[in-house]
């Protein structure tokens, strides 16, 4: 069984659609092994997204991520890394297949209102950055 990471953004917060994203993952099989929210501050979004410190976006994305309240998800299911990228669409929404998470509700290529790992080094890296063992239900 494969584990990944996946947030729901303060857009899809805000927006009133932790439901909708949820539902989707449950729909296409996937089980949520533990769930939480929580509202990052700056230091804690810049830590998740370090990788990306280089980057010309950096400084916003890190604003936006701890501007509000997220939700922090482990989902468990077979090859669930790919399953929950095809399910959330592109980064870029304009560029995500119609169907997706991001191209029905993404406002922005920031505001794209879910995260999820991209590969099992990163999916193992980011539940712990969030969750601790005692957290997950195996
Ligand atoms: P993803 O794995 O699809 O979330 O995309 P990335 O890890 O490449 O990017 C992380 C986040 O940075 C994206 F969700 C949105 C943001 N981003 C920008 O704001 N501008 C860019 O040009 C690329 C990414």
């Amino acid at each position: 069984m494969e584990y990944t990471l996946s947030i729901i953004k303060p857009d899809g917060v805000s927006r009133g659609l932790i439901g909708e994203v949820i539902k989707r993952f449950e729909e296409a099989g996937i089980r949520i092994a533990a769930l939480k929210m929580l509202h990052l501050n700056k230091e804690e979004a810049e830590g998740f997204y370090a990788v990306h410190r280089d980057k010309p976006f950096f400084d916003s994305l890190t604003d936006f991520m701890s501007s509000g309240p997220i939700v922090v998800m482990v989902l468990e299911g077979e090859d669930v890394i790919g399953r929950t990228r095809r399910l959330i669409g592109a980064t870029d929404y304009r560029k995500a297949e119609p169907g997706t998470i991001r191209a029905d509700f993404a406002t922005g290529i920031e505001k794209n209102i879910v995260h999820a790992s991209d590969a099992p080094e990163t999916a193992a890296t980011e539940i712990d950055y969030f969750f601790s063992k005692l957290e997950i239900s195996l």
